[in-house]
């Protein structure tokens, strides 16, 4: 039986232009574009009224962690609670984490993770991450990105004694990554300072949430990025840093891609509107709340990543869902190390980028596409299929009201956390339908999320220009000396 949904008077915007369109999804694909929509509208077609509205590409939010065991306990939001906040905030894909333990089998923890998300409510995708290295390792990545469809690897540079990879690893995966065509990703913090740091701050009678930040200062992340941005180029592979948060990784990026290195940056929500005043909160439930890592930085940090969504040197945001209640958060009550580290933002991410980006000036419509869907399409290698209002894409679409407003609140969200580290803040331009899958799944507050209709969504490896680049570094290798 055919579903189809016809959506008019609207502007639609993708990351190249905006302009005026209706949209005609059949049986969960975009069928038509332009004038042509409502003329192959089939009989007893839904149609909604887009006048005044903004048509977007469903957003992508490419760094997730949804019922991730993690630090002695499990997130309060599983993959239906967290892609369903998600499709309420016109987020219609995310890319998760699989994050085996040391010494599993990594198609051992694809499986586990795989079989947690089957309960989705919208499309999902996974990062693999790295967290130790043997022949098995090798082995089961090409599995993973000849017939999982999995092609990018993630790996931990912090949270050492647990699920930190040392150079050796980073070194051996980053090859191995690009033999395959897949995409290094990094969470870039020197985990053995971070180590030596929290004993410090520890040691001085420090224990409560305000000696987070002060074990994590920005130049643990600058370090990092620099080093993971090195062993790249020495390589010859890209790399792409997650949750960049401060001047310093930034500036690591812009200099590399200055240089003409393919070095991609993403910027989580959070990091863009809050700053590190949070951990001074009298409360210890209010300041954990926001430990996550890399922790919220003084404000100066905030302009140099909104300079680099605008200019280009940083191309996604995220949010980095990963939420503790307030319960799980006590456990590190007497000591900040033990906090279990995350915060939520995927129902939120849109809207206060929206507010706070174009509302401003900071980013046009089509700015404000790229980096919340368009740009992790086309760096997940998902492009056009995901991040493209355009024919044969994926029905996946927001209708976004510019003049909408809301109040963020725990009260009102749909994550299963108990907090919102938004809370109390006002937005202009908020999504009024969401559309996964050519069906209406949000509709002006009403969410009409399913457990299990979301979708694993493989993404193919990258072909010849990445083989292109391994070659061309192998052609620079110097020659022996024959004596
Ligand atoms: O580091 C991450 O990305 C995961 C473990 C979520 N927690 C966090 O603090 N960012
Ligand atoms: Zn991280
Ligand atoms: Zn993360």
């Amino acid at each position: 039986m055919t579903t189809s949904l016809l959506i008019r008077g609207g502007t639609v915007v993708n990351a190249d232009r905006e302009f005026k369109a209706d949209v005609l999804c059949v049986d969960g694909r975009i069928a038509a574009v332009g004038d042509s929509a409502a003329q192959n509208a089939p009989a007893g077609t839904q149609t909604l009224d887009a006048s005044g509205q903004y048509i977007l590409p469903g957003g992508i939010d490419p760094h997730t962690h949804m019922q991730l065991p993690f630090m002695g306990t499990v997130t309060a939001d599983d993959f239906f609670t967290g892609t369903a906040a998600g499709l309420a905030g016109g987020t219609t894909s995310i890319i998760d984490f699989v994050i085996p333990n040391p010494q599993q089998p990594l198609m051992e923890a694809y499986r586990a993770w795989r079989s947690w998300a089957e309960k989705s409510a919208a499309d999902y995708g996974f990062h693999v991450a790295i967290t130790w290295w043997s022949e098995s390792v090798h082995r089961d990545m090409e599995t993973l990105v000849k017939a999982e469809g999995v092609n990018s690897f993630k790996h931990f540079m912090a949270y050492k004694n647990a699920i930190m990879c040392d150079d050796e690893t980073l070194v051996n995966s980053f090859k191995r990554a690009l033999e395959l065509g897949a995409m290094p990703t990094v969470h870039a913090e020197n985990g053995e300072l971070v180590y030596l740091l929290q004993a410090e701050v520890l040691k001085i009678g420090i224990t409560g949430p305000e000696g987070h930040p002060l074990s994590r200062p920005p130049m643990v992340e600058g370090e990092a990025a620099n080093r993971a941005i090195a062993i790249a180029d020495v390589l010859g592979v890209p790399v792409y840093i997650v949750h960049v948060s401060c001047i310093e990784s930034a500036e690591a990026i812009a200099r590399a891609r200055a240089r003409g290195q393919r070095v991609y940056g993403e910027v989580l929500a959070g990091h863009l509107l809050i700053d590190d005043s949070v951990y001074r909160h009298p409360d210890f439930a209010h300041a954990a709340a926001y430990v996550m890592s890399p922790p919220f930085r003084p404000k100066i940090h905030q302009e140099a990543l909104w300079r680099g969504l605008q200019s280009g040197q940083l191309h996604t945001t995220a949010t980095d869902h990963c939420t503790f209640c307030a319960g799980q958060k006590a456990a590190g009550k007497d000591d900040f190390s033990k906090i279990p580290n995350g915060c939520g933002g995927i129902e939120e991410r849109m809207a206060v980028i929206w507010d706070a980006g174009v509302n401003t000036g900071r980013l046009t419509p089509s700015e404000f596409v790229a980096i919340t869907s368009a740009n992790a399409a086309k760096l997940f290698n998902i492009y056009p299929q995901k991040g493209s209002i355009s024919v044969g894409a994926d029905a996946d679409l927001v209708l976004w009201d510019p003049q909408g407003t809301k109040t963020i609140s725990a009260k009102t969200q749909h994550s299963k956390v108990d907090f919102n580290i938004f809370e109390g803040r006002k937005v202009r331009g908020i999504p009024s339908h969401t559309v996964s899958q050519g069906g209406v799944v949000y509709a002006n507050g009403n969410l009409m999320a399913e457990s299990g209709k979301g979708r694993y969504i493989k993404r193919p490896a990258f072909g010849a220009n990445f083989q292109a680049a391994a070659l061309r570094a192998k052609e620079l290798e110097p020659t022996a000396v024959k004596r």
